[in-house]
């Protein structure tokens, strides 16, 4: 990673949401970014005031004099800066028209359009934070509950950072013992090497086996638990969204076939981020319209995280649940018997035909029964690969699990070569390679395109 600061131009975007609101911000950063802030502001002399101040003053179009806003303009020079450059942002009054003025006077003025997550990856660039750091910069901004925003703000700490930093050093360590070994190998001292690193191996990937059991979870903070709810049509699947949401969001009527396309909403279950998925009721049918909800409800069958199968513990079991149990068989579901506050007809105990060691659960929808227990079910799901998570560290991103699974892999490398009895210096390869993958996690060896096409997922202006 480069230390020292890098000369870049000097970027602009507006960094607040598109849209009408109290204050929109244009933010600018280079080493012009005070200049040219200072040629379409009217106020105090930016150049000469102290840095980290904000100042009053009014932006005018210098080509006719013409005013544009009225606005306040912090000035943070480098280094202690978001971008470790010199920083500029102006506070406009929230329009979209006048926002924009702004922004294309300082285009007209020597500043150049920022690409999206430009200025993070500046402060990566400039070495301010790492790539884990920038990652959590972009989880915090779409974080969608307490929970995900914790994490995140943990990761941007440096908590990942940290980790994966004292890893490579310890491999290190081992390696540069390797190095003596082999340029004095008279000393004889082989199989204390090989003891060594076999032991840093293992100790390597157990803690890589740690960090990867919160992947899952970090996965589900992340985009949240796609949960489809699914049974044949009448057996309260809409009843039970409306319950797990508390409002009336999905029609509810005593008409099989009432859900006809599939409803989705979100929310927020002790923490856990969860995409509710109400669909149109699964059976064979002739009516036209409700033959596409049910191709749906089983396209979002296909693509959920967990499934939660309905079922009406008033009614027989008949071939249409049966299937649906089996469909479902190599999901993560948990099965409701639901409409609990009638005469049961069929039960947990007396249905021979759910062999399965999934959660059961007996609800009723009408009377609000039972629904805590799929709440706190549902939050067992998730908290299951934090158990151990003695670092506080958990895995969001797919980029890192996948590198940390390479990086097991040149363990297992070395641990088998070991074990097979293979030259030190053979071995010492795979040790090596474990280094650099994990060296590309936190972005002390990295390619430019993958650095490119990681930042190009942030929103402009940040
Ligand atoms: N007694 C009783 N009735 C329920 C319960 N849950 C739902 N119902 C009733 O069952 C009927 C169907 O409920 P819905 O929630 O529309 O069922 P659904 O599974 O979404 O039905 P479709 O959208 O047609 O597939 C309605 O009359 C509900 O009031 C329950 O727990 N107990
Ligand atoms: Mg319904």
């Amino acid at each position: 990673m480069p230390s020292s600061v890098t000369e870049y131009d000097t970027i602009a975007a507006i960094s607040t949401p598109p849209g009408e609101g109290a204050i929109s911000i244009v933010r600018l950063s280079g080493d012009q970014a005070v200049a040219v802030a200072k040629k379409i502001f009217k106020g105090r002399d930016l150049e000469k005031v102290a840095s980290h101040t904000i100042n009053y003053g009014h932006i005018t179009d210098p080509a006719d004099g013409s005013l544009v806003d009225e606005v306040m303009v912090s000035v943070m020079r480098a280094p202690k800066t978001f971008t470790r450059e010199d920083v500029v942002e102006i506070n406009t009054h929230g329009g979209i028209v006048a926002t924009n003025k702004v922004l294309q006077l300082l285009l007209g003025y020597g500043a150049r359009m920022a690409e999206p997550g430009e200025f993070t990856k500046r402060a990566f660039l400039n070495g301010r934070i790492d790539l884990t750091q920038a990652e959590s910069v972009m989880d915090l901004i779409r974080a969608k509950t307490d929970k995900a925003m914790q994490v995140a703000v943990n990761q941007l700490d440096g908590n990942l950072h940290h980790l994966i930093s004292n890893l490579r050093q310890e491999i290190l360590d081992s390696l540069a013992q390797v190095e003596v070994n082999i340029d004095y190998p008279e000393y004889d001292t082989d199989q204390m090497t090989t003891n060594l690193l076999l032991e840093k191996a293992r100790m390597v990937s157990k803690k890589i086996d740690g960090l990867l059991k919160t992947a899952d979870s970090g996965e589900i903070l992340q985009h949240g638990l796609g949960t489809a709810i699914v049974g044949k049509p009448n057996v309260g699947k809409s009843s039970l969204l409306n319950r797990l949401l508390d409002e009336e969001k999905a029609i509810v009527t005593d008409v099989a076939g009432t859900t006809r396309d599939v409803v989705e909403q979100y929310v927020n279950i002790d923490g856990v981020p969860l995409k509710l998925i109400d669909t149109a009721g699964i059976r064979k049918t002739d009516d036209k319209v409700e033959k596409i909800g049910v191709e749906r409800s089983k396209t979002a069958l296909q693509g959920a995280d967990l499934v939660i199968v309905v079922l009406d513990s008033s009614r027989e079991l008949v071939d249409d649940d049966i299937e649906l149990l089996n469909a479902t068989n190599d999901k993560r579901r948990i099965i409701i018997f639901n409409k609990n506050d009638l005469m049961p007809v069929i039960t947990p105990e007396t249905v021979e035909q759910i062999k399965s060691d999934d959660v059961i659960l007996k609800t009723s929808a009408i009377k609000n029964d039972g629904i805590e227990t799929i709440k706190q079910t549902i939050s067992k799901i998730f908290n299951a690969g934090l158990e151990d998570n003695s670092n506080n560290v958990i895995i969001t991103s797919a980029r890192q699990a996948g590198l940390l699974r390479k990086a097991k892999n040149s363990l297992n490398d070395v641990i088998s070569g070991i074990e097979a009895g293979m030259p030190i210096d053979l071995v010492q390869i795979d040790m090596t390679a474990c280094w650099d993958t994990l060296g590309e996690i936190t972005g002390e060896s990295y390619q430019d395109e993958l650095i490119t096409q990681l930042f190009s997922q942030f929103c402009l202006g940040k």
